[in-house]
């Protein structure tokens, strides 16, 4: 039977939870289709839109007995092309948008319980309201859902000092395949009961369920803060900055951004009005901050003593303190610019890369040597989390290549030879960004049989009928080989 017949899937849909909830608007649909990198375009069967926990629930029951794929949507912002529909025209998108409250603020027990519907940077605004500081922070934060953060277990640019998102949630409202509701939202530090099944849905990218809330740790909010922009010549420099600022700062270095020129240029030639804040050029930037939650800490001389050192030393080449708020921000701003710079100057193959520390330089030198003679259809531009090991490897098309598409077609080739390269020097193919759709093929290479075994093993036991987010993380139906 069509999805639109009588007595259809869809059909039954409207007739249980009416139009309110289940939205077949064309343009609505038009816009869950795609995703963020616009890599797939499906066709939804319909948008749901629940406003409860309960109608999460309800949904998902009367889905699992249809045997409706559900697609789980946040902010649609994630890279590897999770939250896309397949093209039959008969899975059904899940926003949680409407789900958006924050139920619970504890200052005295720095937690909060938030609805997975929540923009990130509202749940940041809700914790600086009550004082305290919820550290996850990443470009995207606008528009992406505290429920997508979660699902992706994303990364961003705090991780150095506070983690990814799975270490900043104390527990999880989720509704599973089948309807039924798991709940562990305490808001408790220790709590050894039994396996830690909050894990599992953290990072699972909505193949095992629907969270629908989350217990948030929180902190005591920075009110000093210290931030640089630095020049070094090589990225074994920026390394080697890292351990020294550990050295002299220890666990106040909050952020630690590698940054290459050429993406300085990029964001330059694509945001009118932005420019490097050094005037020497330098072929690799260190944008990096150190904060305390004590007031009136002279970061700001704590920071200059130890980059005057390390100039000494000939580590760094030149440095500069924002000496402003409005200073600070504009650093930033450069730095959280670069994917849409990136985005701007076309179409870019992108590689989120993790390496241990000390081969991190050595797969950057190896892996651009390679690429300058191999692929000339591209240029690098390679920035990244290098305080958590985390490189964004992108190519970008050169002008020549921008018309014949030769960079993009060898994308499969590239993509290879680098994570191949990873792999050996016992890296990960994704660092941040997860596997969607995109990189499940990646991990079929990567994973070992062992894990992969379980990995099915848990997707059978929590979706047996394979309805949550099909072809995701592992091949659709792959629950039951
Ligand atoms: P979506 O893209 O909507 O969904 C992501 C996955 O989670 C999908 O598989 C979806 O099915 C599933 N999902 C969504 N909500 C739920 C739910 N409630 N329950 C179960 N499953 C769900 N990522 C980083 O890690 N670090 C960065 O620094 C970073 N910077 C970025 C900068 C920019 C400019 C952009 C555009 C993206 C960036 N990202 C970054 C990627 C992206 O923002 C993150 O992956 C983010 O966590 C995705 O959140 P979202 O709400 O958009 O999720
Ligand atoms: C970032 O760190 C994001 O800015 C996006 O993770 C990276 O666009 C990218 O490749
Ligand atoms: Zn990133």
């Amino acid at each position: 039977m069509m999805p639109g017949g009588a007595g259809s899937p869809l059909q039954q849909l409207i007739a249980q939870f009416g139009s309110s909830i289940i939205v077949t608007d064309p343009a609505q649909l038009a816009a869950v289709n795609v995703d963020h990198r616009k890599l797939y375009e499906g066709k939804a069967l319909a948008l749901a839109l629940p406003r409860s926990t309960a109608e999460v629930s309800k949904l998902l029951a009367f889905c699992n007995a249809l045997r409706i794929g559900v697609v789980p949507q946040g902010g649609n912002t994630s890279y590897c092309g999770g939250t896309a529909p397949d093209a039959s025209g008969t899975q059904l998108v899940l926003s949680l948008r409407r789900m958006n409250a924050i139920r619970e603020m504890n200052p005295v027990n720095d937690s909060m319980i938030v609805e997975a519907g929540c923009i990130l940077a509202d749940v940041q605004r809700a914790a600086t309201d009550a004082g305290r500081f919820f550290p996850l922070s990443l470009g995207a934060e606008g528009s992406c859902q505290i429920g997508g953060n979660l699902s992706t277990n994303a990364g961003g640019v705090n991780v150095v000092r506070y983690g990814m998102a799975r270490d900043l949630v104390l527990g999880l409202e989720v509704v599973l395949a089948d309807g039924r509701v798991l709940s562990t939202l305490k808001t408790l530090r220790k709590d050894n009961t039994g396996y830690d099944l909050r894990h599992l849905f953290i990072g699972a990218e909505g193949t095992l369920g629907v969270i629908t809330a989350a217990s948030l740790k929180l902190f005591p909010a920075p009110r000093s803060v210290a931030t640089a922009f630095v020049a070094v010549q090589t990225p074994a420099a920026a390394v080697s900055l890292l351990a020294e600022l550990r050295k002299s700062c220890g666990d106040l270095v909050s952020s630690f951004e590698l940054i290459p020129n050429i993406a300085i240029d990029l964001v330059a030639k694509h945001l009118p009005g932005t420019r490097s804040p050094l005037e020497a050029g330098s072929p690799w930037y260190v944008l990096c901050e150190i904060t305390s939650a004590m007031s009136n800490e002279p970061l700001g001389e704590r920071l200059e003593t130890a980059l005057a050192a390390a100039l000494e030393t000939g580590l760094i080449t030149d440095a500069t303190l924002a000496q402003s708020e409005r200073e600070r921000q504009e650093f930033w701003f450069l730095r959280e610019h670069i994917p849409e710079a990136q985005r701007r100057d076309g179409s870019s193959l992108k590689h989120d890369i993790s390496l241990p520390l000390d081969r991190l330089a050595e797969f950057i030198a190896s892996s651009s040597d390679w690429l300058h003679d191999q692929v000339p259809e591209g240029f690098l531009v390679c920035y990244g989390h290098v305080g958590d090991g985390n490189l964004h490897f992108n190519i970008n098309q050169s002008s020549n290549s921008v018309a014949t598409g030769a960079l993009l077609a060898r994308q499969n080739e590239i993509r290879r030879a680098i994570h191949d390269r990873v792999h050996e020097m016992g890296g990960s193919f994704s660092a941040e960004h997860g596997i969607g759709r995109h990189k499940v093929e990646e991990l079929e290479r990567y994973a070992s049989p062992l894990e992969l075994e379980l990995m099915r093993n848990i997707k059978r036991a929590f979706d047996p009928n394979g309805i949550m987010n099909p072809g995701k993380v592992l091949h659709s139906g792959s629950a039951s080989r």
